[in-house]
């Protein structure tokens, strides 16, 4: 399996989130890759490689070119407010909930963070672009290693993407690498394209992306956004809308699900796919399903992550890995990598 990475993902360095009226450590830290890599290095699995050079096309054939534009300048502008500020993490304040305008683009910086974000628990940091960008790559070479015939590849991406949309970030989320690879595999020539997203939240981003496309089928196994986060998306009656319809599957489940159950509701995600004939598939691959997560709540142990990856492995499709959540940071290493070996064993 190719892997790829780019240690300039580090540069993406929260300090800190909102959490019930505090500001807490951040969950989303550079050392879960450091876990990753360094669990990939143990088992002798093979070479990682730097991601490929990316045109910025292929961020905004998914990402809206003003939303882009001020990720990338966003730092710069929040020290430009103030000197002090190169040592706080940017937060948004301000949100334009319905009633409010958003053609409009603000003068205000601080307008426009909240414009283009969707909670407070996305700290952007002085390395964020850069970061958010290599981990696009990463993604964007995964779908490229696909197209020159690899049965797979694991895109070790930092910041996670899926729950970032078309214009704006959220959920440690700035460029939502799942779509950016779907995106390039689409362009390339390849007629349909699956994503299957079982990071423990729903991918809300990767979600709208497609949603009214019958190119691209999302399938999520994931959290009831009743009680978990991003609470606002990712019901069981979302299936697509217009030529998208019947192209979107959400299979929510309650907190403290367990294994046998979740992986009933990977197999129809996995019955899906296979139902829609894709010529690719694409993982969101959350860890965050671990029993040990701090701010999940389904019960998966180490050992099931083996057969996650065989499971997924008898798709028999091209698969792209693309690094979601997983924050039990000493173990994320451990379950990642089990996927990865359960695949290729399958496979
Ligand atoms: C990619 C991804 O997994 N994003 C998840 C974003 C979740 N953000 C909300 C975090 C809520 C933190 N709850 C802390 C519970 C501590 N007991
Ligand atoms: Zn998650």
């Amino acid at each position: 399996m190719k892997v790829f990475y780019n240690d300039r993902q580090a540069l993406h360095h929260g300090k800190v989130e909102m959490f019930r009226g505090e500001l807490v450590p951040c969950f989303e830290i550079p050392a879960r890759a450091d876990y990753v890599l360094a669990e990939w290095r143990a088992r002798g699995l093979g070479p990682v490689e730097t991601p490929l050079p990316m045109d910025d096309d292929a961020i905004t054939r998914v990402h809206a070119r003003r939303y882009v534009d001020f990720i990338a300048g966003a730092w710069d502008e929040w020290v430009a407010l103030d000197p002090a500020n190169a040592q706080r993490d940017a937060f948004p304040s301000y949100w334009p909930i319905r009633t409010f305008r958003s053609d409009v683009l603000p003068s205000s910086f601080a307008a426009r963070m909240g414009l283009f974000s969707y909670d407070a628990g996305s700290p952007l940091t002085s390395g964020t672009w850069v970061a958010a960008r290599q981990g696009a790559a990463c993604a964007w070479s995964a779908a490229q290693a696909l197209l020159q015939g690899a049965r797979s590849a694991f895109a070790l991406t930092r910041p996670p993407g899926h729950h970032a949309g078309a214009d704006f970030f959220g959920g440690y989320c700035f460029l939502n690498n799942a779509a950016i690879a779907v995106q390039a595999l689409r362009d390339a020539g390849l007629a349909r394209v699956a994503v299957l997203d079982i990071d423990y939240h729903h991918g809300n981003g990767t979600q709208a992306i497609f949603y009214d496309r019958a190119d691209v089928l999302v399938a999520s196994v994931h959290g009831d956004p009743h009680t978990e986060y991003p609470y606002y998306l990712g019901y069981a009656d979302e299936r697509g809308e217009g030529a998208g319809r019947g192209f979107n599957l959400n299979l929510p489940l309650p907190r403290g699900t367990g294994f046998d159950r979740w992986r009933q509701a990977l197999d129809q995600g996995l019955q899906a796919v296979a139902a829609f004939g894709a010529d690719a598939l694409v993982v969101s691959l959350g860890l965050d399903t671990f029993e040990g997560d701090p701010i999940s709540g389904f019960g998966l142990q180490s050992a099931d992550y083996l057969r996650v990856g065989e499971d997924l492995a008898r798709a028999g499709l091209p698969t792209a890995f693309v690094f979601e959540g997983g924050y039990a940071v000493a173990e994320v290493g451990v379950n990642a990598v089990n996927v990865l070996q359960g695949f290729e064993q399958g496979a």
